[in-house]
C-alpha cells in the first residue's frame, strides 16, 4: 500500500528532544479522529473485557494493546505526523512496544489518594526492569512514547507532567519534603490535537486530575525491535491487506522471508528503512 510521504523531521526539534527529553508535535491528529478515538476508548472501558486490562490504584483503568482491540486506533500506528520524528530519534529498526489506553478519574474534593502524595510522589522513568538490570547510569534511550490526550484539556485535567532535561539525569529525582513534584516540573502546553513525545529516561508523572471529568490518554510506545512487546501479540493484524509494510513492521513482523524462512537479523526493519530513505536522505540520528 502506498501513502503520500510525510515531511522529514525538523532537525531543531530532534535537537530539542535530545536536550529536553520531551517534545510537543502540534496538530498530530484530526478533530474527527480524536473524537472517534475517545468514543472507542470509552466503549472499551465500559465493557467487561479483561484481556489486556490494566487497572491500578486510585481508580485508574485502561488497556494495553488497544490497536488490536478496535480498528479506530490503527491510524496512530504509523501516524505520518509523528513517525518521522520517532524514527529520527531512534532508528528505522523499531516497532510498537505498546498501545496503552489510560483512564484517570478525577479526584473528588477532599478525596484520598494513594499515589501522587508526598510519601509516594509517582515520579519515575519508564522501563524499570531494564534499569534494574543495567543500572540507572547506563540506561540509553530505548523507547519513546507518543501520548495523545482525548478528553478536555484544562489546567486541572491531569496531563502527564515532565521534568525538562531530566533524560540526562539518572536520578533519583529530587522532590522537596511535603511536595509531590520536583521544582522545575512542568505540565506541557498541549492542545487537543497535539501529541507529547517523551522517552524512557525522562522523569515524568501523571498530573493531578481535579477537573471533575476523567482524563483519557493513549500512549503509543515505540522502541527498538530487539526490545520485547509489552502488549499481547497482534498476529492477526499482520495479515491485514489494508495495512502497509511500515505498519506490519511496527506491529512486530519478524526477521523472516515471505515464505516464513529465517533471514538475517534486522531484515524485518526493511520497510521502515526504505520508507525513511525516501522521507529523508540524511542518515538516521542516534544519541
Ligand atoms: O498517565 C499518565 O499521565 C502517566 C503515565 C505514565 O506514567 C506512564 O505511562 O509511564
Amino acid at each position: 500500500m502506498t501513502r503520500p510521504l510525510p515531511a522529514p523531521p525538523d532537525p531543531d526539534r530532534l535537537a530539542a528532544f535530545d536536550r529536553d527529553g520531551y517534545l510537543i508535535l502540534r496538530d498530530a491528529i484530526s478533530p474527527e479522529l480524536r473524537e472517534k478515538l475517545a468514543e472507542a476508548s470509552l466503549r472499551l472501558l465500559a465493557g467487561d473485557r479483561t484481556a489486556g486490562r490494566d487497572r491500578s490504584t486510585d481508580g485508574k483503568d485502561g488497556f494495553r494493546g488497544v490497536v488490536a482491540m478496535d480498528d479506530v486506533f490503527l491510524p496512530l500506528v504509523a501516524n505520518p505526523a509523528v513517525l518521522p520524528t520517532i524514527v529520527g530519534l531512534l532508528s528505522p529498526n523499531l516497532h510498537l512496544m505498546s498501545s496503552n489506553l489510560i483512564f484517570m478519574p478525577s479526584i473528588p474534593p477532599g478525596g484520598k489518594r494513594t499515589i501522587r502524595v508526598p510519601a509516594r510522589h509517582g515520579w519515575h522513568r519508564d522501563m524499570a526492569a531494564a534499569t534494574r538490570d543495567l543500572g540507572r547510569e547506563k540506561i540509553p534511550r530505548f523507547a519513546i512514547k507518543a501520548a495523545y490526550y482525548l478528553s478536555d484539556i484544562t489546567p486541572d485535567a491531569g496531563l502527564t507532567m515532565v521534568l525538562p532535561g531530566s533524560s540526562h539525569d539518572p536520578g533519583p529525582v529530587s522532590v522537596p519534603q511535603g511536595a509531590i513534584d520536583p521544582p522545575r516540573a512542568i505540565t506541557p502546553d498541549l492542545g487537543p490535537l497535539d501529541v507529547l513525545l517523551f522517552e524512557n529516561r525522562t522523569w515524568h508523572a501523571g498530573g493531578l486530575n481535579t477537573s471533575g471529568r476523567p482524563r483519557l490518554a493513549v500512549m503509543m510506545q515505540y522502541g527498538y525491535r530487539w526490545l520485547a512487546d509489552l502488549d499481547d501479540p497482534a498476529l492477526h493484524l499482520r495479515e491485514r491487506t489494508d495495512l502497509g509494510d511500515v505498519e506490519r513492521q511496527l506491529l512486530g513482523a519478524p526477521d523472516r522471508n515471505e515464505d516464513g524462512s529465517v533471514t538475517h537479523e534486522g531484515a524485518g526493519a526493511r520497510a521502515v528503512q526504505q520508507w525513511w530513505d525516501r522521507v529523508n536522505q540524511t542518515p538516521a540520528h542516534s544519541s
